[in-house]
């Protein structure tokens, strides 16, 4: 009998979310809000809905955009190219930086083998490694078990999404992680919609999670690449929310 209503109790205190279900709440660092080096706009209100939702999770994933002072994103590092520029990325097929195709960048390895040119939008410094830029904003619960992935720390090349680099060359320990957990389904929230949410969920989705995005507790950046990534993971099959409320 106790045992019956503890059960009862325990659905009841957990609503409809299992422990097969992860909250992955993306870059709600200081750099990307109020006072921050990106700051996306209204960035600081997705915090409050994070700090609500995710008493519901046995499993929190944090991200954290992690660079070099001197990354390949940071428009600083082009002197004729400008904050919003996209420039050309060459990568050789281990994911070295060997060639910058249309600027004048000093790269490190000889192009062989077949390369591949990645569109890098430029941004202005941001999240750099150690600064308290890069920390979670104060405001953000976190506990000593959330998981957390830092992402973009290659100095050539960048990683919107929490799974992979944006050329795919390297992975995070994040899909094993979730493997392991026995996570089947995944709820995005956090920062940017537009980019680093939008990449992980994408990825979310293709690697086999069934994929929410929590959108109030997300914005973007641009509201017509917001409006075309919302577009895109809802055609790809990506819900929005938190199912069951
Ligand atoms: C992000 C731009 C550059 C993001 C990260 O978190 O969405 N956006 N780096
Ligand atoms: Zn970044």
């Amino acid at each position: 009998m106790h045992l019956i209503v503890f059960l009862l109790a325990s659905v009841f205190i957990r609503g409809t979310l299992t422990e097969d279900d992860a909250l992955i709440i993306i870059d709600v660092q200081n750099c990307f809000t109020e006072g921050g080096t990106l700051p996306v706009d209204d960035g600081e209100q997705v915090i409050p809905v994070i700090n609500d939702v995710r008493r519901l999770f046995s499993v929190v994933v944090l991200s954290q955009d992690w660079h070099c002072v001197n990354h390949v994103s940071f428009a600083s590092q082009y002197p004729e190219y400008n904050v919003g520029d996209v420039v050309n990325l060459e990568y050789d097929p281990s994911g070295q930086l060997c060639r910058t195709a249309d600027v004048n960048l000093s790269y490190t390895v000889e192009c062989s083998g077949d390369t591949e040119i990645l569109n890098q939008h430029l941004w202005p410094d941001h999240c750099v490694i150690n600064t308290s830029d890069a920390d979670f904003r104060r405001e953000l619960i976190t506990t000593d078990t959330d998981i957390i992935i830092q992402k973009g720390y290659h100095c050539q090349l960048d990683s919107y999404s929490v799974f992979y680099d944006n050329g795919r060359y390297s992975e995070t320990h994040l899909e094993q992680t979730l493997l392991d957990y026995e996570v089947r389904n995944v709820y995005l929230t956090g920062l940017a919609t537009d980019y680093c949410v939008y990449w992980s969920a994408k990825d979310a989705k293709q690697l086999g999670f069934e994929t929410y995005v929590i959108l109030d507790g997300t914005r973007g950046i641009n509201p017509k690449t917001i409006a075309d990534a919302i577009q895109d993971m809802k055609s790809k099959g990506t819900r929005n929310g938190i199912k069951g409320y």
